[in-house]
């Protein structure tokens, strides 16, 4: 049964070979370098499905963003975990979980994630490695999110304050800190003046004094001794692992459409959570990847400002009943909620050719009578919006035209599709064939919509509510 392959924890080419005599091949996607990417505004449970295939991968590896990622997940024995830097690979055992080059990285919440793991009983010695090219996100780069996100008011941007943007900043105007300058103590007190004496200059709320600069160096002195045994050279590794035939799993963190290029900008992320980023963000030959997942929630959410044109305000978000299991895993804000935008959803796959989609969530909108896709944007004067719109002025207009109709307050401005819930709980199912008609309807008029098949379909937090299609 499925079941048996996935509670399975023979060696990932043991388990191919089982799963291609069962005819489950897909299950541990058969590409040698894959990746797990998030298709919508972030959280829709990539973490859960990369913590289920790490089995079948040797390497789990991050290529982007930092400790801004919230991906939950559980063991065998139900036990959560909720990770934000480190891969999502790291229960299970044989997986080695390598954090890349285009990741930013925060010592001491990376330590902190460390000590927690560590002290419920998942080692992490040996088994994580950080490339010696991913550049360091201090203390006051979070500050500075802050102080940022403080002065744009009424536009802030609705960043987690986790320090993504002001850390990649500094990468960009090339006065960046990386981890294999930690190799170079006696240069670091330079290197981090320069930092915060800029922050003093451009924001007056920054305090910065040499009291500061001389505690923040003693401190890394210590992290660098602390984080000597895990650098590497990921590219090194991950390109040799290649060469000797293991296989390599890519957890996207956030979403394409909080892509810095792709996204809705300025509402975005400072990375490239698009398929883009794994190269950029490991060191991976274009032609090398092969299958990539992409996951997307059954129905939409947002955290943060910034468009979001399925968004359902008002009375109306209370009556679908999933509003209020939706909070951040890294700051605990509640979610905007709306339902699944089939619009921005093609674009997504249109930049990342998916192999196949993972469906999850499934289970939250089981009681709802019935379930809206939103499949077309029309301009104001009735013509059609022919793909997802670069310039925020056209989104906000789709934003513009809210009706307060009840129970849910459209946008005129989306097309929906009214489909038939379900009604009953789903949560158990197992098997595709099981799942009552109208939830396959729902599953299915997405594939047809999209044009990528679904292959997994996720119906609880747990790792084995999931059902492979
Ligand atoms: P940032 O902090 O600079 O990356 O924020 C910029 C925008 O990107 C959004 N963003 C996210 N949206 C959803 N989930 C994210 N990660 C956490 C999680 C969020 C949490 O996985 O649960 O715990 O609340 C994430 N990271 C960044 C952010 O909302 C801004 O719109
Ligand atoms: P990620 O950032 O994409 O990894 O997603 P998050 O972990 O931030 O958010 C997804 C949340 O939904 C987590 O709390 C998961 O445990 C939970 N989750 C994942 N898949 C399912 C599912 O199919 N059903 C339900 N009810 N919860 C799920
Ligand atoms: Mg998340």
């Amino acid at each position: 049964s499925v079941k048996s392959v996935a509670s399975s924890s023979s060696s990932p080419s043991a388990v191919a070979a089982e799963q291609a005599s069962q005819g489950l091949s897909r299950i541990g996607l058969l590409s040698q370098v894959s990746g797990v990417l998030g298709c919508q505004w972030g959280d829709e449970g990539k973490g859960k499905l990369v913590d289920i295939l790490a089995k079948h991968f040797d390497i789990v590896a991050r290529c982007q963003g930092g400790a801004n990622a919230g991906h939950t997940i559980y063991n065998a024995d139900g036990k959560k975990f909720a990770l934000h830097l480190v891969p999502s690979g790291i229960l299970n055992e044989e997986t080695v979980c390598v954090i890349g080059n285009g990741v930013v990285v925060h010592l001491p919440g990376l330590f902190e994630e460390i000590d927690g793991l560590e002290s419920n009983g998942v080692s992490c010695k040996g088994r994580i490695l950080v490339s010696d090219r991913a550049h360091l996100l201090f203390d006051f780069h979070q500050v500075v999110d802050g102080l940022r996100e403080a002065e744009l008011a009424n536009s802030f941007i609705g960043t987690t304050k986790r320090g993504i943007g002001p850390c990649y900043s500094s990468k960009g105007i090339r006065n960046g800190i990386r981890i294999c300058d930690l190799r170079h103590m006696d240069t670091l007190p330079q290197k981090l003046d320069l930092l915060l004496s800029d922050a003093a200059l451009r924001f007056q709320g920054f305090k910065y004094s040499s009291d500061m600069l001389k505690e923040e160096v003693e401190k890394y002195k210590r992290f660098a001794e602390r984080l000597e045994p895990f650098i590497a050279d990921t590219v090194h590794v991950v390109n040799e692992s290649i060469a000797q035939k293991k296989k390599i799993l890519v957890e996207g963190s956030q979403a394409t459409m909080l892509d810095i290029d792709f996204g809705t900008y300025p509402f975005v992320t400072f990375s490239s959570p698009s398929a883009g980023g794994i190269y950029t963000g490991l060191g991976i030959a274009p032609r090398i990847l092969g299958d990539l997942v992409g996951v997307i929630k059954a129905y939409t959410t947002r955290v943060g400002s910034g468009p979001f044109p399925t968004e359902i305000l008002g009375k109306g978000v209370d009556l679908l009943g999933f509003a209020g299991l939706e909070f951040g895993t890294t700051t605990g804000h509640p979610r905007r909620c709306g339902w699944l935008d089939v619009v921005a959803l093609k674009y997504c796959c249109q930049i990342n050719g998916f192999s196949s989609l993972n469906l999850t969530k499934l289970d939250v909108l089981s009681d709802l009578p019935e379930i809206q896709l939103g499949v077309l944007y029309k301009h104001a004067d009735g013509t059609l919006v022919k793909s997802f719109p670069g310039d925020l002025r056209v989104l906000e207009q789709l934003k513009a035209s809210i009706s307060f109709s009840f129970p849910y307050i459209y946008l005129e401005l989306v097309e929906y599709e009214v489909l038939l819930g379900w009604q009953c709980d789903i949560s158990k199912v197992r098997n595709y064939s099981d799942l009552p008609k109208a939830a396959r309807e729902y599953v299915e008029r997405i594939e047809e919509l999209v044009g990528i098949p679904i292959h997994y379909i996720s119906v609880g937090p747990g790792r084995d509510a999931l059902i492979y299609k």
